[in-house]
């Protein structure tokens, strides 16, 4: 398969569509934040990976667009100047793509005009959160230009994709914290402690973990061909071991055969019988050795690893040395004034959402007028120190 075609492939596997539990209906969306709302839209996106799909699929079959991309660079592909190409593609697959743009901007449509109405959009706002992977002044057909923004919006996509899961891995480790001490709250203070000692030991035992080899090194990699691919006794030969690894024959490493080396090493920090045990720190960990891996070895950047990479990367002096790995469990995720802030935000959420709506907007009201007002200090202090016992922040702001 062309590179162009893997990359676009990878991308919609990596950038799946995140899964949003359902959330309770507002009372009032804030206006703002609709864009971002539009945007992250989890079945605006589901759509938007649909038509990727759809389009790759199409593009795959042409035979003289394939050969007209064969070479392209990774500059090219990311930039969207091998959309141009699209004109050599024949007469039947282009009213294919027409039809599924057409489709496309329909299903688009439809699910915008459902939430606009519900966070009161006016018209003209509407035209300014449309998604940028299509050109919506063409609503007919599929044109270079249609193709160029999907391209563009995909790498985009790719490399915002690791910033936002980090992002959302530590956002996972907070709220586990603030539930952890919330719960805390429901005991006496002799159980508290005992829990309190045993989250501590939980901690610890993953701390001594057995030593994990550093990601991509030479006996990292070793441990696999050995213990994994049962090739014990034969000396580690990369060729070998890369077309092992290319689990799709496709001639590529891509992000999910490269996180299948790490198997090993996230056995020897993870362990399912650990009562605190958690999928998304083992997951978060697979990531983080990937992203320490390509940023070694993928010198093209194109979040594939090809066998000529990974054999240079084998004869270079970094390959043989085996430095000490940091894992997740050695280091704090968030610091003291991040679990704060997600303790104040939650804080006052919860109370929201347990208040019913006419009391939501007299206290929205209530609060307008109470910055209008300039009061004394003193007076501010008082009512702070009201708000305070009427929501008692149940969580104590020191962690671990
Ligand atoms: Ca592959
Ligand atoms: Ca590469």
């Amino acid at each position: 398969m062309f590179k162009f075609f893997i990359i676009l492939v990878v991308i919609n596997q990596i950038v799946s569509p995140p899964v949003v539990p359902d959330k309770k209906v507002e009372p009032e969306i804030d206006h703002k934040t609709v864009n971002e709302t539009l945007e992250n839209d989890p079945l605006l996106n589901l759509e938007y990976h649909r038509y990727l799909k759809e389009i790759v699929n199409i593009l795959e079959t042409d035979p003289e667009f394939k050969k007209r991309i064969e070479n392209a660079s990774i500059e090219d592909i990311k930039s969207g100047k091998i959309a141009e190409h699209l004109n050599v593609v024949g007469h039947e697959l282009r009213s294919k793509l027409d039809e599924i743009k057409r489709k496309e901007i329909d299903r688009q449509r439809q699910l915008i005009q459902r939430r606009a109405a519900l966070s009161n959009l006016k018209p003209n706002e509407i035209e300014r959160i449309l998604p940028k992977h299509v050109d919506h002044n063409n609503i007919e057909t599929f044109e270079v230009h249609d193709l160029e923004k999907l391209i563009k919006q995909a790498t985009v996509d790719l490399e915002e994709v690791d910033k936002l899961r980090r992002e959302e891995f530590k956002e996972h480790e907070i709220e586990k914290e603030y539930e952890r001490r919330k719960k805390l709250q429901e005991f006496d203070v002799e159980t508290r402690k005992k829990m309190e000692e045993e989250h501590k030991r939980s901690i610890e035992k993953r701390q001594h973990h057995e030593r994990v080899n550093h990601p991509g090194s030479k006996d990292q990699l070793e441990e696999v061909w050995e213990d994994q691919d049962k090739m014990e006794g034969e000396e580690f030969n990369p060729v070998t071991f890369f077309q092992l690894h290319d689990i799709d024959g496709n001639g590529y490493w891509d992000e999910f055969e490269v996180e299948a080396l790490f198997n090993i090493e996230l056995d020897k920090i993870f362990n399912v019988t650990d009562p605190e045990y958690d999928p998304a720190e083992r997951f978060e960990e697979a990531n983080r050795m990937r992203e320490h891996v390509f940023g070694e070895i993928d010198k093209d950047k194109d979040r594939l690893i090809s066998m000529e990479e990974f054999v240079e990367s084998t004869k270079a002096r970094e390959f043989k040395k085996n430095e000490d790995w940091k894992s997740i469990e050695d280091e704090q995720q968030f610091n003291d004034d991040e679990f704060k802030q997600y303790s104040q935000a939650h804080i006052q959420e919860e109370h929201y959402s347990s208040t019913p709506v006419n009391d939501v907007k007299l206290q929205q009201a209530h609060q307008q007028q109470d910055t209008q007002h300039h009061q004394p200090p003193q007076q501010q202090q008082q009512q702070q120190q009201q708000q305070q016992q009427h929501h008692p922040n149940p969580v104590p702001l020191h962690h671990q």
